[in-house]
């Protein structure tokens, strides 16, 4: 039987053109072999997983021969490399994406349809690695499909949690958690690398030594605990390119001797107890969005990853260029945050306890290599450790660090002479109470260029967070607009649409955004927008079929998609979304005959496991639903739906359902965000503040097509210095009054009359987040949205426009522009075959 002959595995392995009848029957040969070599079954007994697993293996297979290729390419032009760390990558699944950035999507559907397997229903077997919380580790996920498509060299680095973000589940209305197994199939996009293993070094103590042959002093660290760093290798495609990057994740293990005296002294358990303390460092990922978690498991993981990276990027660039005194050269690191700003120090001891350098050339070399990029104004969320638990954990690296301080704080004395006040802000050490280590000014000292990720968030960095730094160093200070994928979330997630756009205008938009504009000049083309109506309207069937099979509710396909998906956070104002529908039913029980625009408001989104205010926003979701979706007054003109375990998979089916996208934090809150972007490239209409990357989509796709409401940052901060009371928007306007007095009855918690008090109480009492002042005009924005719903064509004409005019969004021109003016990398394209 021709299932039993050597693994060929590669499609294109006799390295000629093959016609598409001997390419299907190459790809299900390959198929075959791999279900027989990597599973271990055949025909007979393989079930829908064995199959997805066997897929994924041949796609794997393809993307390594184009890896290795790139590798050599890469190695011998001698090309500078990005390095792109951080804590989080949230990649989606790979299957549907390796297949079209291969070109290969339909014809392994028909190639599958050939031996009755369905596409659609193995890519729906993948797990989806969820090794981020939200946006910035999606961001760090739509980067490096742009690297790659732009044929720039990079490495992502990172951490392989063995539990990604958790699976939210819905019990009674509230969020419950539940691990996250991603990982119990097995894994097929990943290759263990225990050849490039590096030691880890955590605790203990330094000292001053004499080296042989030397005057001088050198310091070592004898530290208390080794950890073992095996790098897992994630091919990273691009689009229409033979270049292949890599995603290298770190999974931490014990020790090679891991406490061997104990074992031999017959302390089996106690042996194997160590083994456990060191696994845990990757075990989980920490589910705090926004919020830092001041434990020390969570340094541990990332000085755990930063340390096996740099050890990593110096072992290659010794490989290709023999000493480090270049590595600024041939290296660009940039620090997604400061989750890996411990790299500064680490780098700065690597250079000088280990290779010897002097400090002013390992410091020089340490600035020029990294960049950061900062992705929130935050308080709660910049990074601090107490200067004890880093000193525990960390000895030499607060000496280090201490150094450094010593230094800036000198060079800053000269400029400012009288300026202590300056000073203690600038310190990498905040005193006063427990002294601690400020990760942010690490990363900015540290750094040649500082970015913010949309123009008001830099500007604001400028003026607020940064200011002191920006006062020092004016020009290392940039702006970088965030951008998204066109891959990922349009081509792949709606490909209805991407066919219309490609069959109109070409497909040049896939790796040219900009040519969407194209699109404008058929906007009078009424056969045009009926085409772009039927398809939103497809789409949204889709959706409403996924939503009766995933919660049960029947939503009506003709009604308004209303959609908030997103971490769940106060500043994000889910709970401004809740009220305005509380508002909605109000009016139709108080006048059931009144026309109503038909709506169905989705929610998406997980609320970290210890935000208590958060998960109640989840419960009043659900709540809300509950009453409203069943009240036979309403009449299925309002439905309320919170879909459980958001995530990208889930995103992927949302954004080309929804009309209506809802952008409303409080000004200045959020630094960009990115699924604004992702809306408006699925042609749904913005209703938003003047937040983030929010200001520039208004800007491009213009004000006309675009629901604008709020107060703007400077008026949010002029109302909060004069002491903002939200009584008196209760008290003058009956609307908001009776929804907030309808959630005080109990309505929405039967027999917990006080449960949702706590929410009501930070309404009224402080309103930190604005919530009362911006109310009244964001239902009045509200019903602006729902007139316009009801010209049915200039809501098509709008959505086309937004489509249109999204082009700079892309993160492409975003990853361009570091490339550039950041990290002057170059293309290095690998030849075919
Ligand atoms: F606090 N962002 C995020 F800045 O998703 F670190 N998680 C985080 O922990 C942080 C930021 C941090 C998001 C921003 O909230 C969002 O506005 C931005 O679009 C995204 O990062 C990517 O820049």
């Amino acid at each position: 039987s021709n299932t039993t002959t050597e693994v060929p595995l590669s499609l294109e392995s006799a390295g000629v053109a093959l016609d598409a009848e001997a390419q299907v029957s190459q790809i299900q040969q390959a198929l075959v072999n791999n279900l027989y070599w990597v599973q271990g079954k055949d025909e007979q007994f393989a079930n829908a997983h064995d199959y997805y697993t066997a897929l994924a293996h041949s796609v794997r297979n393809q993307l390594l021969q184009k890896r290795i290729r790139t590798a050599k390419t890469y190695a011998q032009e001698r090309a500078k490399t990005v390095y792109y760390m951080s804590a989080e990558f949230l990649m989606g699944r790979q299957l549907g994406n390796g297949l079209i950035n291969l070109g290969l999507y339909d014809t392994m559907r028909h190639a599958l349809a050939d031996c009755g397997l369905d596409l659609d229903e193995l890519l729906e077997r993948e797990a989806e690695p969820g090794l981020g919380n939200g946006g910035l580790g999606r961001l760090a996920a739509c980067f490096m499909d742009s690297l790659t498509t732009l044929n720039l060299p990079a490495v992502g680095y990172g951490i392989r949690y063995e539990f990604g973000i958790f699976t939210q589940l819905i019990r009674q209305g509230h969020q419950v958690e539940a691990p996250d197994k991603w990982l119990s199939y097995g894994n097929p996009w990943e290759i263990a690398r225990p050849d490039y293993r590096v030691e880890i070094k955590f605790g203990g103590h330094t000292e001053v030594y004499k080296k042989d042959g030397d005057d001088d002093y050198q310091v070592r660290w004898i530290p208390a605990q080794t950890v073992i760093g095996i790098p897992h290798d994630v091919p990273v495609p691009g689009y229409g390119t033979e270049n292949v990057n890599l995603l290298r994740l770190w999974k931490a293990e014990a020790g090679e001797a891991f406490d061997l005296d104990a074992f031999n002294a017959g302390d089996y358990f106690g042996a194997v107890a160590n083994k456990m303390i060191s696994e845990n460092i990757t075990k989980v990922l920490y589910p705090n969005d926004e919020t830092r978690q001041g434990k020390e498991l969570r340094l541990q993981q990332q000085y755990f990853f930063v340390a096996c990276s740099l050890q990593d990027i110096i072992r290659l660039h010794l490989r290709d260029h023999g000493s480090l005194e270049n590595l600024a050269e041939f290296a660009a690191i940039q620090l997604n945050d400061t989750h890996p700003a411990i790299g500064v120090a680490e780098l700065m001891r690597l250079l000088i306890d280990e290779y010897n350098f002097e400090w002013a050339a390992a410091w020089q070399i340490t600035q020029r290599t990294f960049g950061y990029t900062n992705h929130t104004l935050m308080p709660e969320a910049l990074e601090k450790w107490s200067v004890d638990l880093f000193g525990k954990l960390l000895p030499r690296h607060l000496e280090i660090i201490y150094e450094i301080n010593h230094r800036f704080l000198a060079q800053v004395k000269l400029r400012y002479p009288n300026d202590p006040d300056r000073l203690e802000r600038l310190s990498l050490i905040e005193e006063g109470g427990e002294r601690r280590v400020r990760m942010a000014n690490l990363a900015c000292v540290g750094s040649h260029a500082i970015n913010g990720v949309a123009a008001l968030h830099t500007e604001l960095l400028k003026q607020e967070v940064l200011q002191d730094f920006y006062e020092l160093w004016p020009d290392k200070f940039s702006n970088k607009t965030n951008g998204i994928t066109p891959r990922r979330w349009l081509l792949q997630c709606n490909p209805r649409l991407a066919q219309l756009i490609s069959e109109t205008i070409g497909d040049s938009w896939i790796t040219n955004l900009d040519d969407l504009k194209q699109l404008e000049a058929h906007l009078d083309n009424e056969v045009f927008r009926h085409a772009w109506q039927a398809i939103k309207q497809e789409n949204k069937w889709s959706l409403a079929r996924y939503i009766h099979d995933t919660v049960g509710i029947k939503v009506n396909p003709d009604s308004m998609f209303d959609v908030q998906i997103k971490r769940i956070h106060e500043y994000k104002r889910q709970l401004m979304n809740v009220l305005h529908v509380i508002t909605l039913y109000n009016r139709m029980v108080q006048n059931p005959g009144d026309h109503v625009v038909p709506r169905t408001v989705i929610f998406g989104g997980k609320a970290a496991p210890g935000y208590a205010m958060a998960k109640l926003v989840v419960k009043l979701v659900n709540a809300v639903a509950d009453v409203v979706n069943n009240d036979p007054i309403v009449a299925g003109r309002l439905k309320v739906v919170f879909l459980p375990n958001y995530n990208v998979s889930q995103a992927q089916r949302l954004f080309p359902a929804s009309d209506l996208s809802e952008q409303i934090s409080t000004a200045g809150m959020e630094a960009s965000g990115t699924g604004n972007m992702k809306f408006a490239l699925n042609g749904a209409l913005t209703i938003g503040t003047l937040d983030g990357a929010n200001v520039e989509i208004r800007e491009e796709v213009g004000a006309d097509n675009f629901f604008l409401f709020g107060l703007t940052t400077e008026q949010v901060a002029a109302c909060k210095a004069v002491g903002h009371n939200p009584w008196c928007y209760y008290d003058t306007n009956p609307e908001l009054k009776r929804t907030l007095d309808v959630i005080a009855s109990g309505l929405f918690s039967p027999g917990e009359p006080d449960l949702f008090l706590p929410i009501l109480d930070s309404l009224l009492v402080d309103d930190p987040y604005m919530v009362m002042a911006d109310f009244a005009a964001y239902v009045q924005c509200q019903e602006h949205v729902s007139r316009t719903y009801e010209d049915r064509d200039r809501w098509v004409r709008m959505a086309i426009l937004n489509t249109a005019r999204i082009g700079k969004f892309s993160a492409d021109r975003t990853i361009a522009d570091y490339a550039r003016e950041i990290w002057k990398v170059k293309a290095v394209p690998v030849a075919g075959e």
